[in-house]
């Protein structure tokens, strides 16, 4: 594997083969893989998470704050969840072209990743592909996902700052409250703000947060025309606020504790043998008196 000062002196240069390898090496699990990510000395940058509804307007929220910080000199990191389900195939094609600005920028370093890497639906790389970013000279780290399920709202809460994106669309609040969003989001968007129904629906998120005890002060509601670069320095501004409240409230403690448990889930579950568990749930299930706990009790 590449010496991650290799990788980071391509990434202050713009150059970003070496990078792009190494993530291709950690989403493989190739060998050697376990010890090098141990070697990482990641920075204290924190990870945003951008989710939302397909379609919402995720990618090119994110094509404009990436235009701001770019102009502020900063090097920046998209990593794109893809939904698996074919239902959303054309989602690769429209953030393809939604960020082709950025693409062959030298500041940027935009990449697309598979969402069901293993059992559980999470992307299983996800942390460790985060934590390199952090270990080789960005300063901004970008994870959008599209908030369709569980899982996909899992992944937006491994993120430091996580920003719900919605647009003003009957049935969107029901949508919201169904996939968990109300619970991640440290930041609400209101996208297609130029829609006549916008304010409405802003007074409903207003409300739905009130409803879960969820505190104005600290969760910011912000209106956003994402196509017409409207209200991106206010995102911006709000993404900074919580980075210093998280801060002061010392809640990265609580993203490394969801981390660590993904990680030890997911290393337990690499152990499992589960062609062997069918096997013997065959041979088990044949004789009478099954019984699940006895038998699982062979696993642990
Ligand atoms: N009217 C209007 N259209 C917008 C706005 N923002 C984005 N769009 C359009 O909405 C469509 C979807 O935008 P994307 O940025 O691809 O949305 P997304 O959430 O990344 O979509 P997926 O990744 O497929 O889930 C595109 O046609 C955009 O041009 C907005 O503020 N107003
Ligand atoms: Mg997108």
């Amino acid at each position: 594997m590449f010496a991650v000062t290799d990788i980071a002196k391509g990434v202050a240069e713009g150059n970003f083969l070496l990078l792009a390898k190494t993530i291709s090496q950690i989403e493989n699990k190739v060998e050697g893989v376990d010890v090098y990510l141990t070697n990482l000395v990641p920075k204290a940058i924190p990870i945003i998470g951008i989710t939302g509804p397909p379609g919402a307007g995720k990618s090119t929220l994110i094509a404009g704050l990436v235009g701001e910080w770019i102009a502020a000199g900063k090097k920046v990191a998209v990593l794109l969840v893809d939904p698996s389900s074919p239902f959303h195939k054309g989602a690769i094609l429209g953030d393809r072209i939604r960020m082709k600005d950025w693409y062959l920028h030298p500041q940027v370093f935009i990449r697309s990743l598979a969402s069901r890497g293993h059992l559980g639906g999470l992307n299983s790389s996800m942390i460790e592909l985060t934590t390199l970013l952090q270990s080789v000279g960005f300063d901004q780290i970008i994870v959008e996902t599209v908030g369709v399920g569980q899982s996909e709202v899992e992944v937006a809460s491994l993120a430091d700052t996580t920003v719900v994106v919605l647009v003003p669309e009957a049935g969107d609040e029901v949508q919201m409250m169904k996939s968990g969003l109300m619970e991640v989001a440290d930041i609400f968007v209101v996208n297609k703000s130029d829609r006549p129904d916008a304010q409405t629906f802003t007074n409903h998120i207003r409300q739905m947060m009130m409803e879960h005890g969820v505190s104005a002060d600290l969760v910011k509601v912000v209106a956003t025309v994402a196509s017409q670069g409207l209200g991106i320095n206010d995102l911006i501004q709000a993404i900074a606020s919580h980075q210093i409240a998280n801060n002061v409230l010392g809640n990265y403690k609580k993203i490394i504790f969801t981390k660590a448990i993904q990680l030890i889930v997911a290393h337990k579950m690499q152990q499992l043998d589960l062609k062997k568990l069918e096997q013997d749930i065959e041979a088990a299930t044949i004789s009478e008196g099954f019984n699940i706990f006895s038998f699982t009790q062979n696993y642990f």
